[in-house]
C-alpha cells in the first residue's frame, strides 16, 4: 500500500504526527457504498497530485506556510485494532490523523483518546449532526455517543445544515453550538474562526466529515448536501485551530466511487497537509 505522499519518516519513534487508514463502512447506513476505499484513494491522489518530478526526484507541493512536521504513515487498522493502536499513539504523544471510513469510526477514536486527554473540546465538521440518541453506536449517533468524553461547552459544530428534529432537539437539550454556512456567509469567514478560537478548551480534537464541504469542491462524500462551506474557507479555519494545537483530527466519509475526477481526495490530501504544516506554529 502506497503511503500518503507527506510521511517523511519511517520511524514511528520519531513521528510527531501519525496518519492511519480505517477502511471501515459496517457502521454506515447511508445509501452510497465506498468509504472504505478512502484511506486508499486519499494516500494514492496525494502521490500524484501534490508531488512533482524534477530530474527523476520527487518533491512535494507543501503549503505555502508553516514548517515541515515528521509524519510517520501506520497503514491500515481494522475497527478492533482502534483502541490498542490509539493508546499506543497517545501514550508517546503522538498526534494521530485518521482517515475513515465511515463516521461512526470517531466514537472509538475519541473514547480510546479521552483515556489520556480527559474531556475532549471537540470541533465536528459536518452537513449533519451525528446527534440522533433513539439509536446509539452508527454513523448517525457520533455526538450523543461520546458526550461523556467531551466537553459540550468549549465544543462545537460548523457546517451543519441537515439536521433531523431529533437532533435539533438534543443540541438545544445540551446547548451544543452550531455554526451553519449562513452564519458563516453572514458574519465573514475571519469573525468566525475568532469566536471559535476563543471558544475552545486545550485538548481539542477535529473531526472532520467530508460533506461540511459543498459537494461543488467535495462531490464525493457517502451524504452530499447543497449549501456546503467552500474549500478555502474550511481550510483556513482548520488551520487557525491547528496553530493552536490539537491532540488529533479525522477525515471521514469520503466515497472514492462516488467522486469527479478525484476532486474529493486531492482535497482531503490537501487538508491532512494544511493542517499538520500549521500544527502548534504561531
Ligand atoms: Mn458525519
Amino acid at each position: 500500500m502506497e503511503k500518503i505522499c507527506w510521511a517523511n519518516t519511517d520511524d514511528f519513534e520519531q513521528s510527531e504526527f501519525v496518519i492511519i487508514g480505517i477502511p471501515d463502512e459496517s457502521q454506515s447506513h447511508a445509501l452510497r457504498k465506498g468509504t472504505e476505499e478512502a484511506p486508499f484513494k486519499i494516500r494514492q491522489i496525494s502521490n500524484l497530485r501534490d508531488s512533482f518530478e524534477r530530474d527523476g526526484k520527487i518533491s512535494l507541493g507543501r503549503p505555502f506556510q508553516g514548517s515541515e512536521k515528521k509524519v510517520y504513515d501506520f497503514g491500515n487498522i481494522t475497527r478492533s485494532q482502534i483502541e490498542n493502536i490509539y493508546d499506543k499513539i497517545s501514550a508517546s504523544s503522538k498526534i494521530p490523523i485518521s482517515i475513515g471510513g465511515d463516521h461512526s469510526i470517531t466514537r472509538q477514536i475519541i473514547n480510546a483518546l479521552a483515556k489520556k486527554h480527559g474531556k475532549i473540546s471537540l470541533v465536528y465538521f459536518d452537513a449533519h449532526p451525528d446527534f440522533v440518541s433513539s439509536m446509539t453506536n452508527y454513523y448517525g449517533s457520533v455526538v450523543n455517543d461520546v458526550l461523556s468524553n467531551i466537553e459540550i461547552i468549549s465544543s462545537i459544530q460548523i457546517g451543519i445544515r441537515t439536521p433531523e428534529q431529533e437532533e435539533l432537539d438534543n443540541i438545544n437539550k445540551f446547548n451544543l453550538e452550531v455554526i451553519t454556512p449562513f452564519d458563516i456567509q453572514e458574519q465573514g469567514i475571519k469573525q468566525v474562526t475568532n469566536s471559535i478560537l476563543n471558544k475552545l478548551g486545550d485538548k481539542v480534537y477535529i473531526s472532520f466529515d467530508m460533506d461540511c464541504v459543498d459537494p461543488a469542491y467535495a462531490p464525493g462524500v457517502s451524504v452530499p448536501v447543497p449549501m456546503g462551506l467552500s474549500s478555502t474557507d474550511t481550510v483556513y479555519l482548520l488551520k487557525e485551530i491547528a496553530k493552536k494545537g490539537i491532540v488529533g483530527m479525522d477525515v471521514m466519509e469520503v466515497c472514492p466511487s462516488f467522486d469527479v475526477k478525484d476532486r474529493t481526495s486531492h482535497l482531503a490530501s490537501r487538508i491532512i497537509s494544511e493542517v499538520i504544516y500549521s500544527s502548534g506554529e504561531t
